[in-house]
């Protein structure tokens, strides 16, 4: 299928190492994965389902120790320390390369070496970049070929041309030896002894997100966790908003969100243009271009339901992957807990153990029927508000970033940074509280720079940088910088904001800021809305509540400057503007 020596030798060198019984280069023609869905359902790897219900959708369950991103052992393997920089796991390449080659070796005897080419982004566009897989999982080579566009076309495109490297094997799946290492020096990823998405769907995090912004901070541009989306207004105008949340903090649900019925009747639609990776670059106009490398969605399931989020539903109706649901026994569909209010009368939970609702008690994760970080894998083309842009190779312009996270208290509703710079050390001082999506407690405040932390791929000091060389070269084409918060709760935990597709008031008055309409009051963190500015109609919520909302209570944002000291003292170098601009807001508390 090609002729690039670079690439036929790297693959007999990884062949070499990992000794398959044979190698199949993946060609994305529809037969091709037929043949491996049917070998897979031999297996168990693949679980038909109902072809009525959900044509061409299978349920995969994976190992019971494998179900989110292992963020311990995840490595960023350059070859000084500092290179990976005081947020990252490091390994020098060396030992790295030792270690991994040692379990690499044999790791695929009895096994078919899959070789996937895959592009991030259009075959072709100008954003693109080329990734080749290597893997033992045909879980990974039918979901690479929902999550990116593969197969033949790419390697046509690659000619004799460069590519990430990509290593994976499932090897024994054991725990103690899972390994996700990142060679940014080297363009190559390698990943052993795990199953899950975030692990081994090698384009996404790995080098959509680690290897990528070590790129973007070299070329010039950003790759970043967010998602697009563009608001179309009564005259067919449409303004792109780009917004960093993370894992499990609500960009999926965002990205497609139905307007609420007073914007509806006036004719305003929102498209999603990706859910959850967007690389962005200074466009020939001199404002920020976005792509989403995505082909498709690899969402969180529980939740998910015709109300919070309908076009995420939809899109899962055909040829998806599910992975780690429950299975309903009495048609042979998927179900997860908050999917429907009624639960199935019988099937068989994520683990593969027979389930019935008494099993059920609310407190207590374990009981669930689906796992809390079960997914779907489904084609961005089934998404029925999917954007006519989404194919663009030129991407679309960005009229306002939002940051966001999942906060009980202090972050107010929303609220606008006075400028990029301030925006960018609103960005770095983020914090949010865990998610099931990465192994390890859930529910505790940390740090997570521009929802990035697990994934920038170099010193998280040079990324701020890079952020403020980006609203340089940008000028006043910049985009907005915002920040937003749908967790805030009350006395009793409950969350205060309706939040979903009600969060397009706050969206319109985001829009409002960029074009200059809509008026604010300043506080000590940045701009905040009047609470009569957010749209309340069809809403049983009072301006009290916004007001409640919107507060910036001082004494907790002190305690707040505390944090961020602690966090910029453990960062070393933080940007001598970022250090400023903390002054600045400890100025404005006093
Ligand atoms: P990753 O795929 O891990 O990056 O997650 P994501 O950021 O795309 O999050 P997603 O949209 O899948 O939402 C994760 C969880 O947050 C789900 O359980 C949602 O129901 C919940 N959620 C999303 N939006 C809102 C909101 O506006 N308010 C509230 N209260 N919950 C929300
Ligand atoms: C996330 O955890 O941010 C995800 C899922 O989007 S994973 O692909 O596992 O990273
Ligand atoms: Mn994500």
């Amino acid at each position: 299928m090609t002729k690039n020596i670079k690439l036929l030798s790297w693959v007999d060198e990884m062949a070499a190492l990992t000794k398959p019984e044979s190698i199949l280069w993946i060609d994305g023609s529809e037969e091709q994965l037929e043949m491996l869905r049917k070998e897979a359902m031999e297996t168990g790897e693949l679980i038909k389902l109902n072809e009525e219900k959900l044509p061409g959708c299978y349920l995969h369950r994976s190992a019971l120790n494998d179900v989110a991103r292992v963020e311990q052992r995840t490595f960023i393997c350059t070859s000084t320390k500092d290179g990976a920089g005081p947020t990252n796991n490091w390994m020098a390449p060396a030992d790295a390369y030792a270690k991994l080659g040692a379990l690499f070796d044999g790791s695929m005897k009895g096994r078919t070496m899959y070789v996937i080419p895959y592009s991030m982004g259009p075959v072709g566009s100008e954003f693109s970049k080329i990734g080749i897989e290597l893997t033992d999982s045909i879980y990974v080579v039918v979901s690479m070929a929902i999550m990116t566009r593969m197969g033949k076309a790419v390697l046509d495109q690659l000619g004799d041309g460069d590519f990430v490297k990509g290593l994976h094997s499932k090897a024994q799946l054991s725990e103690e030896d899972r390994y996700i290492c990142h060679f940014p020096e080297d363009n190559a990823i390698w990943s052993i002894n795990s199953g899950y998405g975030g692990n081994v769907l090698l384009g996404k995090k790995c080098f959509a997100l680690r290897i990528a912004s070590y790129l973007a901070n070299k070329e010039g541009w950003m790759a970043e966790h967010m998602l697009i989306l563009g608001i179309e207004n009564p005259k067919g105008e449409v303004k792109y908003i780009a917004a960093a949340f993370p894992s499990a903090c609500g960009k999926t649900n965002l990205a497609m969100l139905i307007p609420p019925e007073l914007y509806a009747k006036e004719g305003y639609k929102v498209w999603c243009v990706g859910d959850d990776i967007a690389w962005l670059r200074q466009g020939p106009d001199g404002r920020l271009w976005a792509i989403n490398p995505e082909n498709g969605f690899f969402g969180v399931a529980p939740g998910t339901n015709a109300h919070s989020n309908f076009n995420a539903l939809a899109s899962t109706k055909k040829n998806a992957i599910f992975t780690n649901v429950a299975l309903d026994t009495s048609d042979n569909t998927v179900w997860w807990e908050g999917m429907t209010d009624e639960k199935p009368a019988h099937a068989i939970d994520w683990k593969g153990n027979e389930w019935t609702p008494d099993k059920f008690v609310k407190a207590d994760k374990s009981t669930y029927a689906a796992h809390p970080n079960s997914r779907f894998t489904a084609p961005a083309e089934n998404c029925p508000c999917i954007s006519s842009e989404f194919n663009s190779g030129a991407g679309v312009p960005i009229s306002a970033i939002i940051f966001g996270g999942r906060r009980a208290k202090t972050a107010p509703l929303v609220y606008q940074s006075r400028n990029w710079q301030h925006g960018v050390f609103v960005g770095s001082t983020m914090a949010s509280e865990t998610t099931a999506a990465a192994a390890g407690a859930v529910g505790v405040v940390r740090r997570d720079p521009m929802a990035m932390l697990p994934f920038i791929g170099y010193n998280a000091n040079d990324y701020f940088a890079h952020w403020l060389d980006m609203g340089k070269k940008l000028g006043d084409k910049a985009p907005k910088i915002f920040n937003v918060n749908w967790f805030r709760t009350d006395d009793e935990g409950h969350f205060i904001w309706p939040g979903f597709g009600d969060n397009m008031r706050v969206l319109m008055w985001i829009l409002g800021r960029c074009d200059g309409t809509m008026d604010a009051d300043e506080t000590a963190i940045g701009f905040v809305p009047k609470a009569e500015d957010i749209n309340l109609e069809g809403l049983d919520i009072t301006v009290d509540t916004v007001k409640e909302l919107l507060n910036v209570d001082k004494e907790l944002w002190t305690e707040e400057t505390k944090g961020i000291d602690e966090f910029y003292a453990k960062m070393g170098r933080v940007p001598a503007e970022l250090q400023g601009e903390l002054a600045t807001l400890k100025a404005n508390l006093k």
